[in-house]
C-alpha cells in the first residue's frame, strides 16, 4: 500500500452522524449547511496517539474573532477524545462558514471560563442541561487566531 502516511491521513469519526455532517460541510464548502442553532464550526486537529487528521464539528460560539468550544459530549461521563487531542497539540484549523484559518486552543479556568461558558450557553442553551447530567465540569477551550 502506497499513499498517505498517518500524518496526513484523515480518519473519519466512528460516530456515523458526525462523519456524515463533516462530509456535508466539505461537499458544500461551508459550515452553514448545518442548520443547528446558530450553526457549527469544523475543527481539524491531530490525533494525540495516531497522529491522524481528525475533524470534529462543534457548536459555534464566537465573540470578537475568537471562539469557544465546549467538550460536552451531551453530558456524557467522560470527556470526548478530541479534548485530549487539543491538550496534547493545541494547533488546529477552524472553519467558520467558508473560511478556514489557523488557531490555537487553550483550556480556560476561573473567571475566563465563566465568561466564555456564559457565551456558550447563550449560543447553545442545551449546554446548561448537559452540565446537570455529569459530575465533570465541562471543559471550555478558547480558540484564538495565530
Ligand atoms: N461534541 C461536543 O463535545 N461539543 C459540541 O459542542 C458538539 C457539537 C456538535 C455539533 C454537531 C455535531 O454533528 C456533533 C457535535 N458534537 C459536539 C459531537 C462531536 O463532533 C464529537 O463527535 C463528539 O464530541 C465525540 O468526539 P470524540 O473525540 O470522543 O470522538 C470519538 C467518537 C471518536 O471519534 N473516537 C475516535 C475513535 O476511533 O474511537 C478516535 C478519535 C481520536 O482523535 N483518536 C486519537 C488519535 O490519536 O487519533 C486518540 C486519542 C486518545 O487519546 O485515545
Amino acid at each position: 500500500m502506497g499513499g498517505m502516511s498517518s500524518e496526513t491521513e484523515y480518519a473519519p469519526s466512528p460516530m456515523s452522524f458526525v462523519a456524515d455532517m463533516v462530509e456535508k460541510i466539505e461537499q458544500a464548502g461551508t459550515t452553514t449547511v448545518i442548520d443547528q442553532g446558530k450553526g457549527v464550526v469544523l475543527l481539524t486537529m491531530r490525533g494525540a496517539k495516531t497522529g491522524k487528521v481528525r475533524k470534529v464539528p462543534l457548536m459555534r460560539v464566537e465573540h470578537g474573532g475568537q471562539y469557544a468550544v465546549v467538550a460536552s459530549l451531551g453530558g456524557a461521563p467522560k470527556h470526548p477524545v478530541w479534548y485530549y487531542n487539543l491538550k496534547a497539540e493545541p494547533k488546529l484549523q477552524l472553519q467558520d462558514g467558508e473560511v478556514t484559518s489557523d488557531f490555537a486552543a487553550r483550556e480556560l479556568e476561573g473567571e475566563e471560563r465563566e465568561l466564555w461558558w456564559a457565551r456558550s450557553v447563550e449560543a447553545w442553551p442545551d449546554y446548561a442541561d448537559y452540565q446537570t447530567k455529569t459530575d465533570r465540569i465541562l471543559p471550555v477551550f478558547l480558540i484564538e487566531p495565530v
